[in-house]
């Protein structure tokens, strides 16, 4: 099984080969870990989105008719590839966005891979409807292919969010023109490599790189380009489907959140710390379906506040190359200053700061690195803005209830509606509090159990439709009633 190369001058991946970017623009990478300058990047423009619409346009005939089993096994040889060549991608996804190694190793890599094989099997089992109408007739549904579509991720799980989205875009027939987040394009590029070893015919999937407004705003506006998967902010949302609707191209949006983590006193608790711990501050807080509001009844609010802040303060900051560290590197210095802005408007709103807060500084290789203590707030309402806007960091907030009633209303008193977890030992309760709070995803007495089968995604202003499962291959197809008078 072939070994990729780590290449850190990243180059576009267009028609099967590799290209600088057509204005010869490139912007330096900085390692999280380090502050330092590990390669670069193109930072691409439209003229190279259109050699690569041009390409999937050219390959789409082919790709869309070669049938199921072919698709699946091509994708099946993607997937053994990752599987592969593991440890070189859990290095480059940990040095390009700042995770520990460990994370990358038990999350992103084996996700990614199962992402790809996921869909590579699902569509061997896909059926569609038929109808029979007592008048001699009979309808049935195809699900076509839509034909070139974009697909565009963030930097928080790279290939994880990055095959996520190509996975079912290419199982369904369709020709990809995908942009990873121009801050974490590494295993984006490694990507590359491995649907090119696999047999991927060229012009099937095309990967540019390049900033939103340069190269991603291009690919929503591409008339040839007729429907967009994205997962990003939500503010960046917004401004996509603004361009996005009155094209009336097919939109995907996994957007922001801040998660309620409802915990009543009938809970386990040691199991409601040991995994708050995980859903606090896993990834350094920077996942969207992180529970960044814990909501705990009053009468164990004490005892879960002394026993979860001590476990907090026992975390270790480190080398993401470090076993030993539970928390890497946020993952660029900027972020890491609006992280580090929420904790002084937590102060400035009157909050108290029961353990975290600061910046932390390393000698020799790490000094210049992003690196921050995880952070428990205490003290402020749940209107509060610090309880209200999305921090994308390892920033958490304890927040008393007292009643069932006043937990359901805090939890849904923001403007987001991505996912929730509920610690409690009652099944009606469990299933009363899930059925009420405003959520895509609803967790009890777990985080981040998934299910590649199930709907993901939000409600509110945490997106528009869903992935997953037939969801996804749903969205990258176009149903079609044939009705046949007999
Ligand atoms: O997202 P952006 P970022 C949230 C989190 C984070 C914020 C910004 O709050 O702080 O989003 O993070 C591309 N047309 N989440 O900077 O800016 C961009 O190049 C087309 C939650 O990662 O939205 C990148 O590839 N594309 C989220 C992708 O969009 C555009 C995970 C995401 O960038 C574009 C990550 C444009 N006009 C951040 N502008 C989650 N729900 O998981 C930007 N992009």
């Amino acid at each position: 099984m072939k070994r990729l190369r780590l290449e850190t001058h990243i180059r576009n991946f267009i028609n099967g080969h590799y290209h600088e970017p057509i204005n010869g623009m490139r912007v330096d990478l900085i390692e999280p870990a380090t502050g330092k300058v590990y390669g670069s990047r193109p930072e691409s423009s439209a003229a190279d989105v259109n050699l690569a619409v041009r390409a999937a346009e050219e390959a789409f005939p082919a790709w869309s008719s070669c049938g199921i089993n072919t698709r699946y096994a091509i994708m099946n040889r993607m997937a053994d590839l990752i599987t592969a060549n593991s440890e070189l991608l859990v290095e480059a996804e940990s040095m390009d966005n700042g995770k520990p190694r460990s994370l990358a190793r038990l999350v992103d890599i084996p996700r990614a891979e199962d992402n790809i094989r996921f869909f590579a099997t699902a569509i061997r089992h896909d059926a569609s409807e038929a109808y029979n109408m007592e008048m001699g007739a009979i309808n049935y549904t195809l699900r076509q292919p839509i034909g070139v579509v974009g697909c565009i991720s963030p930097w928080n799980l790279p290939l994880y969010l990055f095959t996520w989205k190509i996975a079912p875009a290419l199982a369904s027939g369709n020709c990809v023109i995908a942009k990873p987040s121009e801050i974490t394009p590494l295993t984006a590029s490694l990507l590359a490599q491995i649907a090119a070893e696999a047999g991927l015919p060229h012009g099937v999937l095309n990967i540019i790189h390049g900033s939103g407004p340069a190269a991603g705003q291009p690919i929503i506006e591409h008339p040839k380009i007729k429907a967009i998967s994205f997962t990003g902010g939500t503010a960046t949302g917004k401004r996509i489907a603004a361009t996005a609707a009155p094209m009336f191209k097919k939109l995907s949006l996994e957007l922001g959140g801040k998660n309620p983590n409802l915990i009543f006193a009938d809970s386990d608790l040691e199991k409601a710390i040991k995994t708050t711990l995980k859903s606090s501050f896993a990834n350094q807080g920077q996942i969207c379906l992180c529970g960044s509001r814990i909501f705990i009844e009053r009468s164990i609010y004490d005892e879960f506040k002394e026993r979860f802040v001590k476990k907090v303060a026992a975390m270790t900051v480190g080398d993401p190359k470090d076993e030993a560290s539970n928390l890497g590197a946020l993952v660029s210095e900027p972020h890491l200053e609006k992280v580090l802005s929420y904790v002084q408007l937590a102060k400035d709103e009157g909050g108290t700061i029961l353990t975290g807060g600061e910046r932390v500084q390393f000698k020799g290789d790490l000094a210049g690195g992003y690196f921050m203590r995880p952070t428990v707030i205490e003290g402020l309402p749940h209107t509060a803005r610090v309880n209200c806007e999305e921090i994308f960091g390892p920033v958490v907030s304890l927040i008393p209830f007292d009643t069932e009633e006043d937990a359901i209303m805090m939890a849904n008193a923001t403007e987001y509606g991505l996912s929730s977890t509920v610690w409690t030992s009652d099944v009606s309760r469990a299933h009363r509090v899930a059925d009420q709070l405003h959520a895509g995803i609803v967790w009890v007495n777990c985080w981040l159990l998934r299910d590649l089968r199930t709907p993901f995604g939000g409600v509110k202003s945490s997106g528009v439709g869903r992935e997953g499962g037939y969801e996804a291959l749903r969205f990258f197809t176009e149903p079609k009633n044939v009705c046949i008078k007999y």
